[in-house]
């Protein structure tokens, strides 16, 4: 039996997914464009695949265990366990506004148009803090959404800033803080729970002595 790992192809988590794993021991050769991959001295086969479709890969179980932002696994509300925050891939979802607008607090978004790619979340986040606002969403290039006068204010990931900051933007309020997060199936059999704990057991190990 091998355990089925889902990791991002390409993208800001690919490599310290990848870096992770090897810093476990374990040995993975990822050639370019493959689609899969077997470790050579651990049970698990590792798939590369888009964020957005690992957790419903490791709902339906054709993942088992997968690697994916806490961000796309709220955003996607699959019914997954998540079983260990990762230590990278660090960024806060936020709502940003034109700088040149005084902000005082969320009541502050009501009736607003805000451009997002994130719906579920801000939708979540809007009716917890009693604000009618509409939604827009849009995939990419959020941020420039409010230039073009698509929008009065966006929701995106942010890390250093510097993209909020040269489309004029300013953070308003932090939705979530997020990282890369270890994922699970709900059912897995208990030969697939044991070679999740050796995995998990030599995560926490690394985590430990990056500290
Ligand atoms: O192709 P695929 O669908 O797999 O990848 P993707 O393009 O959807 O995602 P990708 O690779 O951009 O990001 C994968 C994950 O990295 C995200 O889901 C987050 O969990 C995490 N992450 C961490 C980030 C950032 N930091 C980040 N800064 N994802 C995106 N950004 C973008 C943000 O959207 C904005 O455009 O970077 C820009 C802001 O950065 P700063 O530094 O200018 O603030
Ligand atoms: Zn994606």
């Amino acid at each position: 039996m091998k355990l089925k790992i889902a990791i991002q192809k390409s993208g800001r988590l690919h490599e310290d997914s990848i870096k992770l794993l090897k810093e476990c021991g374990i040995d993975i050769n990822n050639g370019v464009n493959k689609l899969k991959t077997e470790a050579s001295n651990f049970p698990l086969e590792v798939f590369f695949l888009r964020d957005d479709d690992i957790p419903q890969y490791v709902e339906d179980g054709v993942a088992d265990i997968g690697m994916v932002g806490e961000n796309v696994v709220l955003e996607k509300n699959r019914q997954v366990q998540e079983v260990e925050k990762l230590g990278f891939g660090k960024c806060r979802l936020s709502v940003a506004v034109s700088k040149t607008v005084e902000y005082t607090g969320v009541q502050d978004l009501a009736g607003l148009r805000i451009a997002t790619s994130y719906p579920v979340i801000v939708e979540q986040f809007l009716q917890k803090n009693n604000v009618q606002a509409e939604i827009h969403e849009i995939s990419g290039s959020v941020e420039i959404a409010p230039g073009i006068g698509l929008a009065d204010a966006i929701c995106d990931l942010v890390s250093s800033g510097s993209t909020l900051f040269m489309n004029g933007l300013k953070e308003a309020e932090v939705i979530l803080k997020s990282q890369a997060v270890l994922i699970a199936n709900k059912g897995l059999d208990a030969a697939q729970q044991q070679v999740l704990n050796k995995l998990l057991f030599r995560i926490q190990a690394v985590k430990k002595a990056r500290n």
